[in-house]
């Protein structure tokens, strides 16, 4: 594991990109949930969502300008959605709106900047009928699992290699009912020298504080992730963005506790990242241009 993990631990900062259907809608990453919008409406927005060709770069290029040294995409969030190619649903983006594989484009423009790569996914999911039907129903249940491994799978076999799997949200099941075990041993057949986090019920390589930082005690890797506003997903309204000041303080305070960073951008649905956060990030930049070891 020590060895596993060296570059992680080493590289202290990293940026977390929340981008899903949501994004067109812009209205936080919850929006479905929150405003309970049903299925064969929500689905529309896909047909929207119309990233411009090859925006994962200007991430890429702005996570290497702010001194991040790995990225971390959001593959599929609550709503669903698949920003890869799959063979298991057609809620994908290369059979909707985007007509492409984004999450293929987003780990070249890593590559090509240097970044290590990050995958988020979903465990719970709002759009498959077994998602939440798997609770109380075991044939659905095992076909939600077979779903959820074989999505898991097909992401961490046609990439190559993948340095983080950064699990979410495991609702409405248990370790037991995901499978976890022989989902975690499956992921380590595939990517044997990747990191995975704790939110699939196992305690996986490193904890996850959210929104605050928190130090772990006993040597035990952990890193905080965090929004720039109060959104992970693109939110129009909300203006509550960080200073590069706080955003400074908080990487320092994380770095000191021997944890590490994970800062979000939430692109609107045409891939463009909100101007505030871009400003914060040069400004990171700078100061890490000086301060920041390499
Ligand atoms: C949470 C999710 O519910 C949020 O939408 C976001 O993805 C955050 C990183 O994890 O638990």
């Amino acid at each position: 594991r020590a060895e596993r993990m060296r570059w992680w631990h080493a590289a202290r900062f990293g940026m977390f990109i929340h981008f899903g259907v949501y994004s067109t809608i812009g209205r936080h990453e919850w929006v479905m949930e929150e405003e309970g919008i049903p299925v064969p409406e929500y689905v529309q927005h896909a047909t929207i969502f119309h990233p411009y060709p090859g925006a994962p770069r200007a991430w890429a290029k702005l996570a290497k300008q702010a001194g991040m040294k790995y990225m971390v995409m959001t593959t599929k969030h609550h709503e669903g959605f698949c920003n890869f190619d799959t063979k298991l649903t057609s809620y994908c983006a290369p059979k909707q709106g985007p007509g492409r594989d984004t999450v293929r484009e987003y780990v070249e423009a890593a590559r090509e900047e240097g970044m290590h790569v990050g995958f988020y996914y979903s465990l719970m999911d709002w759009h498959h009928p077994d998602g939440a039907l798997c609770a109380t129903n075991e044939d659905s249940r095992k076909r939600f699992v077979d779903y959820t491994h074989g999505l898991i799978r097909e992401i961490l076999s046609n990439y190559g290699k993948i340095d983080v799997l950064w699990y979410d949200v495991d609702w409405p099941l248990d370790a037991k009912g995901w499978e976890s075990e022989r989902m975690n041993e499956m992921v380590f057949q595939l990517q044997p020298e990747i990191i995975v986090n704790n939110r699939n019920g196992l305690p996986g390589d490193f904890s996850t504080p959210e929104q605050h930082i928190t130090a772990e005690s006993g040597g035990r890797a952990w890193e905080s992730c965090m929004t720039m506003n109060d959104s992970w997903g693109y939110q129009a309204a909300d203006d509550d963005w960080k200073s590069s000041k706080t955003i400074v303080r908080n990487l320092i305070t994380c770095a000191r506790d021997t944890g590490n960073y994970l800062l979000n951008i939430g692109p609107k649905a045409d891939g463009s990242i909100p101007e505030p956060s871009v400003r914060a990030l040069r400004e990171v930049g700078e100061w890490m241009a000086v301060n920041g070891h390499t």
